[in-house]
């Protein structure tokens, strides 16, 4: 997965990324993310990237420029991209949907809105798709697209460091999980089900699949 993100917070995006599955899945070039900050191209002595709506309206909107400049700066290596706006608007992001990312091959640019939103004119005619991380309202984009590039990376084979993992994931239950225990085996009282600690790998695999459907 290859991903450029246009942002006026790039640290939020680069403090979760460097950390974690997500660092990991960097370093084993599984995984590429280049951070840029809309700011840096806009224009004149302020760098303004805001302005009022036409019409009025409370707030302000980031300028169409900075952002066309933006993706014409990336796209000036000849290579074609898909650039995703994160947006209320978007269709809802979904696990299959996650699947699919892990697996383009296209590079991908991640616009995140900030203040009440973007000129139409991005949407209209830069941004090939608009996704939604789920049914609300963020401050800004930046936790949508990571939520996106989150769900998307851990699926590339080999992101995951413990192979398991990734086949317990996708295994049989879907998204659902079963309840997981660490030691000891009472603790304040609680007791770790008998199935887990006495229980042969057949029993204990009926146990978690019917827990997960529960
Ligand atoms: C684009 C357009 C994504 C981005 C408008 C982004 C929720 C999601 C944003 C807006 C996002 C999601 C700016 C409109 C803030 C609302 C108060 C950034 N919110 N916003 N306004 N569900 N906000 O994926």
């Amino acid at each position: 997965m290859n991903c450029d993100i246009l942002t006026l917070f790039p640290d939020i995006i680069t403090a979760y990324l460097n950390e974690s599955i997500l660092k990991r899945a960097q370093e084993k070039h599984l995984l590429e993310v280049k951070v840029y900050n809309i700011r840096d191209f806009a224009s004149g002595r302020h760098k303004v990237v805001d302005d009022y709506p036409f019409g009025g309206g409370a707030g302000m909107v980031i300028k169409a420029e900075p952002l066309f400049k933006a993706v014409d700066h990336l796209k000036k290596d000849g290579v074609k991209r898909k650039v995703i706006l994160l947006s209320p608007q978007g269709k809802p992001f979904t696990q299959t949907k996650a699947e699919e990312l892990s697996k383009e091959t296209e590079r991908l640019v991640f616009i995140c809105g900030r203040y009440e939103g973007i000129d139409e004119r991005v949407t209209a005619s830069l941004v090939d798709e608009e996704i939604s991380a789920g049914d609300y309202v963020l401050t800004g984009g930046e936790l949508a697209a990571l939520i996106v590039i989150d769900a998307s990376a851990r699926l590339i084979p080999g992101t995951l460091g413990d192979a398991r993992s990734a086949e317990e994931e996708s295994f049989s239950w879907g998204l659902l999980d079963y309840p997981h225990f660490t030691r000891p085996g009472e603790f304040e009282g609680m007791k770790v089900p008998e199935v887990l600690i006495s229980g042969n790998h057949k029993e204990i695999w009926l146990w978690r699949r019917k827990e997960a459907l529960r």
